[in-house]
């Protein structure tokens, strides 16, 4: 009787615990990665390690960019066939390797708060609209 309440009571502390006000952003975000579209499964992650899970849904080769940008995703600097990644902001991680069709890769990028933007950088891609904001806070 004793240890029945006590577990009850550690779960209502538990439960308790896991609905503060202030709902933990994900570390770790799936992107798939299509003709011509960037879908990440969440809008928002938490600063620090961020695992990042690319994926290639269409029927072309795609890579996935991270960008630490304050500039809108559609406002990169780009000459109509690749963004100028300098001078659009700063490059925090990239996933090139792996994403012909078909195929999905995970890395891990050390990420500040701030605004991003994903986008494919191969030619024409990211004019194509292959571009999403991201948030880290
Ligand atoms: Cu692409």
């Amino acid at each position: 009787m004793k240890q029945a309440t006590f577990v009850f009571l550690l779960l209502f502390a538990m439960a308790f615990a896991a609905c503060g006000d202030s709902t933990p952003a994900p570390s770790s975000i799936r992107v798939e990665l299509s003709e011509w579209t960037v879908s990440p499964d969440v809008t928002t992650v938490a600063a620090g390690s961020v695992s990042f899970t690319a994926s290639n849904a269409g029927r072309t080769d795609h890579e996935l960019v991270v960008l630490k940008t304050d500039r809108a995703p559609d406002k990169l600097v780009s000459d109509s066939a690749r963004v100028d990644e300098a001078a659009s902001g700063t490059v925090v991680g990239e996933i090139e390797e792996g994403l012909a069709v078909g195929g999905s890769r995970t890395a891990s990028f050390d990420l500040q708060p701030g605004k991003y933007v994903l986008f494919c950088n191969l030619l024409g891609h990211y004019d194509a609209g292959m571009s999403v904001a991201l948030t880290v806070r």
